[in-house]
């Protein structure tokens, strides 16, 4: 209801009207009658209002200071919700602030009406967009471009403690932020026959019967956060050419008409749930193409326009970042499009395309790293598949001149090698630049997986440290703390992140620890009543929140923490001087798991019987709580990252390039547990010794662990840690369910092994050092002045992991952008 009465600001009264005439004019509503959802899509396109304002005057300064532009090609962004954020960027989140409660609503209530835009898995995806948000903010002309996947990653529901998977319908009701662009539509083609001839001296490509789709641009414009630069992201939709392809209809070709239709209607369908891991699937080669083909034909494109036919200038004016393998098509792409469309020569080409593309590796897990089985890719690319022959066949001369007669690295360094074709190859013989996501991924990258390489060229190697958005990771999730910092130190470190440093000097002083902890605690009340309210458990707030949320894989080791906190149950029921002694504590998990990954799965439905088990036991006088919050993503980890005590970071060392949810952790004033790995390695150094606990082997004894020690170790281990041996026993002996086969290939893989090699993932080798590690937690967080010293200086030191630092090292090192001028 609309209060008469207001104190509003002449600028707030004005904002007032817009979303009134918004209500009248675009849903023919007075405000008396809106929805809650009308009076968001009003906010929504008062927003976008405003953007487009800026947008029109950013566009012609960047054509006119004949900027260089950055394309992200990216098959994920993880962008959320935009409303807030957009806002903030805006610089009037007071303004709605007081609007909306004018008009008797608040703006998180508003706010969270917006689906969120779900295009992507996991850490990748995030990280692509925190860097569109530091790009705009630090005013570098970038255009982020994916695919507009109708289904953006599934929604999972949990029932009878199983993960079922529905389709996320993130569109339904419109996608308020995206401008359609027919006027700038491609077409994208596929499979077909190629042939080649001779005419005036140049070869030639004519192809047939070839299947032609649509690219629709969608672009969602940005703002950075007080910044000038509009920036975009750019999501590709498929469409069909014409509804029927009338000349091939006519022409009585109704087969072939028909399965352009089809394949329109399928390519942008969906986001492969898989992360970390690949299958050749052909649906998915195809949405590859159909980025890479849609973007770079945009590209060229527009730089014809500014530019003309002087393509040698190309990398002057354009970098193309490939964000992990899957857009690398592009190169071989750019190659032909720049041979076949532009009439260059090989070398012309190549010589462009080995100055404009850039890669970043995200992983070292080998099913991960990228190969498609040769006839597939000739089937949907035979004109790529002729490039990447030939390009193979140079790239083979280049290693046999480093690296004479040696017949191995030929093979391990190939484009097409073993009846596949190796996108981590193809990016690694041609980008100018590479890198890894932390300083201990590219240490492996370089001593291990990409070492070859490495060794023909090191210049092009760098190491740059993940990052990420503060806008969206403090100063909107957690306005509280935002504050109480500002107000401590000014307002400064929202663009200049190393100035929260200035916070450390606060970290032992009573009165700030007290302001400080009363946040935690009113955050930790807020995630409670969610658990209330979604997994009707009821949670102390008082308890020590224990929170390990992200996407579900053996690697990062959920099993460890269920397995100790079995050990920890076990040992309250037995032991009655240490039930006595225990401080309460809430464990969290959030976790979706590939829907194809069974093993996965099964360590879904255990958390959740565990949960089950210890929630309702009387015995244990709700001393543990164990929770699994569904359909984890962007949004409900907003609010979990405010929350938390103790962060759980526990991968495999060596595993995890970086890891980005550790840091909207530690920003958030949690004290992490983790191992050396990652970006673990770099808060370590930030934080020091007092104010992080890491546990477990390094990354350097892994592998010699399993050399030298193997499966003898594991039994010895097995025997001789016997709260380790009661955990793992009741995976199979009924005590967490009645059928004791259910959870038999966990007990398995780790006790046993697959292939022979048991405990792969080092959950039984970690388990000892785990487990002193939270017994010291339990101890030091009850000494509350110490403890919340600690969280503080998590905080405080957490300037390093703004993305922020990350977008200025990439460009420093690999894009060389200049910001747009006033
Ligand atoms: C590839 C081919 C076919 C289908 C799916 C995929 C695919 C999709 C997603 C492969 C991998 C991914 C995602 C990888 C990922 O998220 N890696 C994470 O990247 C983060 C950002 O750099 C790091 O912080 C994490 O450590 C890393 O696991």
């Amino acid at each position: 209801m609309t209060k008469t009465t207001s104190t509003l600001t002449p600028q707030q009264q004005a904002l007032k009207n817009d979303i009134i005439g918004k209500i009248n004019r675009h849903f023919g509503k007075v405000i008396e009658e809106a929805t809650p959802q009308m009076i968001y899509g009003a906010c929504a396109l008062t927003v976008r209002d405003r953007i487009m304002e800026k947008w029109a005057q950013s566009h012609r300064q960047v054509r006119e200071e004949g900027s260089k532009k950055l394309y992200y090609l990216s098959f994920e962004f993880l962008m959320g919700r935009l409303l807030c954020t957009n806002i903030l960027n805006l610089m009037q989140t007071e303004d709605y602030e007081a609007v909306l409660t004018d008009l008797g609503y608040s703006l998180p209530e508003i706010a969270e009406l917006e689906n969120d835009a779900g295009l992507g898995n996991g850490g990748l995806g995030r990280l692509a967009a925190c860097f569109i948000d530091s790009l705009t903010t630090l005013d570098l002309p970038a255009y982020g471009c994916t695919l507009r996947y109708e289904y953006g990653l599934f929604r999972q529901k949990i029932v009878d403690g199983y993960q079922t998977e529905l389709p996320d319908t993130w569109l339904e009701h419109g996608n308020a932020w995206e401008v359609a662009r027919p006027e700038e539509a491609v077409k994208v083609s596929f499979g077909g026959d190629v042939s080649t001839y001779w005419e005036d001296g140049r070869i030639k490509v004519a192809y047939s019967n070839e299947r032609t789709v649509l690219a629709m641009p969608y672009d969602v414009p940005l703002c950075g956060y007080d910044s000038k630069i509009i920036n975009k992201l750019r999501l590709w939709g498929a469409q069909s050419v014409t509804d029927f392809n009338m000349k091939a209809f006519s022409a009585g070709d109704y087969a072939r008409a028909i399965e352009e239709k089809e394949l329109a209607g399928i390519i942008s369908k969906v986001l492969y749930p898989e992360d970390n891991h690949t299958e050749g699937k052909e649906l998915r080669l195809k949405q590859q193409y159909f980025l890479v083909s849609a973007t770079l034909q945009w590209i060229l494109n527009e730089f014809e326009m500014r530019n003309g036919t002087d393509w040698a200038k190309l990398p002057d004016k354009v970098v193309i970042h490939i964000n992990d393998t899957h857009p690398t098509m592009a190169i071989p792409e750019m190659m032909r499009l720049l041979m076949d469309e532009k009439g260059l020569g090989w070398d012309e080409a190549w010589e462009i395309v080995t100055h404009v593309f850039a890669y970043t590796n995200h992983t070292v897990m080998s099913e991960a790293l990228e190969k498609w089985p040769l006839d597939l890719f000739r089937r949907v690319v035979p004109r790529l598949y002729m490039i990447l022959e030939e390009m193979n066949r140079r790239l083979m001369e280049r290693v046999e001149a480093f690296y004479p007669g040696d017949k191995g690295k030929h093979d391990w360094m190939a484009i097409i090698a073993g009846g596949q074709v190796s996108m981590a190859n193809t990016c690694l013989a041609t980008v100018f630049a590479v890198n890894g996501v932390s300083k201990l991924h590219t240490e492996i990258l370089k001593a291990d997986i990409f070492k070859d390489y490495y060794m023909m060229d090191k210049e092009r190697f760098h190491a740059i440290t993940n990052g990420i958005t503060f806008r969206r990771w403090i100063a909107n999730c957690n306005p509280e703390l935002t504050a109480l910092i500002n107000n401590t130190i000014g307002k400064g470190w929202l663009k200049d992140s190393e100035k929260l440093s200035k916070l450390a000097e606060f970290a032992g002083k009573k009165a700030f620890q007290d302001r400080f902890d009363k946040i935690k605690r009113a955050n930790k009340k807020v995630v409670a009543d969610y658990i209330w309210e979604h997994n009707g458990v009821k949670i102390n707030p008082d308890s020590i929140f224990d929170i390990q949320c992200k996407r579900l894989h053996e690697y990062k080791r959920q099993m460890m923490n269920v397995l100790h906190i079995l050990a920890e149950y076990n040992r309250i029921l037995s032991d009655p001087q240490y039930a006595k002694s225990y401080y309460p504590k809430t464990y969290i998990f959030g976790a979706k798991a590939a829907p194809g990954y069974k093993r996965a799965k099964l360590i879904i439905k255990l958390i959740n019987s565990v949960g089950e088990l210890i929630n309702n036991d009387s015995r244990i006088e709700d001393k543990i709580k164990v929770i699994f919050i569904e359909n984890y993503g962007v949004s409900i980890a907003e609010k979990l990252v405010t929350a938390a005590d103790v962060s759980e970071q526990i991968s495999t060392a060596g595993k995890e390039a970086s890891g980005t949810g550790n840091m909207k952790f530690m920003l958030n004033g949690a004290v992490t547990i983790g191992t050396m790995d990652g970006a673990n390695v770099e808060m370590y150094e930030q934080v020091g010794d007092d104010n992080i606990y890491i546990f477990g082997l390094r990354s350097e004894e892994v592998d010699a662990r399993v050399r030298i020690m193997g499966n003898d170790e594991v039994k010895y281990i097995y025997a001789q840690n016997a709260a380790l041996r009661g955990a793992l026993e009741m995976l199979i002996n009924g005590t967490i369910v009645p059928d004791t086969n259910l959870f038999m290939d966990l007990y398995n893989t780790l006790v046993f092994g697959d292939y022979g090699q048991a405990d792969t993932y080092m959950v039984l080798r970690d388990f000892e050092d785990y487990m002193k590690t939270h017994e010291q937690i339990s101890k030091d967080y009850q000494d509350r002045p110490k403890w919340i010293a600690k969280q503080i200086m998590n905080t405080a030191m957490s300037g390093f992991f703004s993305s922020d630092r990350t977008i200025n090292e990439y460009n420093d090192k690999i894009w060389h952008l200049d910001p747009i001028k006033s």
